[in-house]
């Protein structure tokens, strides 16, 4: 069996985070290994607060675990603090890891920041050169940019400006821009991957979909049919969602 790692925060409603990885690696048939960055403190409604793990927590998870088993593929989710960016940077030099997709968590789907000042800064410089493919929503490729997005020009730019700074792969989703239900894909080349827009707040969506495409890689499959077939997978995992909290509807993996 191929195995996907996700280091990410935990979300105890089991909709986001590493409990919603590893249940979207379950569905494709991949084994999943997890490393935990933060714990969150969370309901349907939001997030009440965050505890990241300690250096020496966070660090030994990946020392004790990557001798042992080296992943088909990873995924970063949430991660808190610039050093987790210098360890993760180290490992994947030292464990020779491929397959990266970066998930540039910057706030919950209820709108509270999942990450320290800087963090995001130093995902770009140190982690997005050696990323396969990275998967920022609008508003995150915005932060990333400096380019306030409202169009699909607005998008391809942001996308260009995005694959300067390494990665092999952009897919910026569009799910938060307003008439656009496509999401795009730049590997040097355009591509828009189509998908129903479906009314309704669901919470995880971007957490399913990296952690879709880094099972897909993982099992061998080239980043744009990853991208299509995770795309696929959300749409109906939102189709099927289910409401058991008081809150946000969660994603039915
Ligand atoms: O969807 C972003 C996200 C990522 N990781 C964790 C989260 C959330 C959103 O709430 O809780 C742990």
């Amino acid at each position: 069996m191929k195995t996907a790692l996700t280091i990410a925060g935990s979300d105890p409603t089991g909709g986001a985070g590493l409990q919603a990885d590893l249940k979207v690696f379950r569905a494709h048939n991949v084994h999943g290994l997890s490393v935990v960055s933060a714990v969150t403190a969370q309901n349907t409604k939001g997030v009440d607060s965050l505890f990241p793990v300690d250096r020496e927590t966070f660090e030994k998870q990946l020392r004790i675990l990557l001798p042992d088993m080296k992943p088909d593929a990873l995924k970063l989710g949430m991660l808190y603090g610039r050093w987790t960016i210098d360890i993760i940077a180290d490992m994947l030099r030292e464990f020779s890891l491929g397959n990266l997709v970066i998930d540039p968590v910057t706030v919950s789907s209820s709108g509270t920041s999942l990450v320290e000042n800087g963090t995001l800064d130093a995902v770009r410089d140190k982690l997005f050169p050696p990323a396969k493919v990275i998967t920022p929503n609008i508003y995150e490729a915005s932060v990333l940019t400096g380019i306030m997005i409202e169009d699909k020009n607005d998008m391809e730019e942001a996308a260009k400006v995005l694959k300067k700074m390494g990665p092999e792969v952009i897919v910026i989703t569009g799910g938060h821009l307003k008439e656009i239900a496509l999401d795009l894909y730049y590997d040097g080349e355009f591509h828009y991957v189509e998908g129903e827009k479906i009314r309704g707040e669901y919470h995880g969506t971007g957490c399913a979909f990296s952690a879709a495409v880094t099972a897909h890689l993982a099992l061998g499959h080239v980043p744009l049919e990853s991208v299509r077939r995770a795309k696929d997978f959300v749409n109906d995992a939102i189709k099927r969602a289910y409401h058991p909290g008081r809150g946000m509807g969660l994603l039915n993996l």
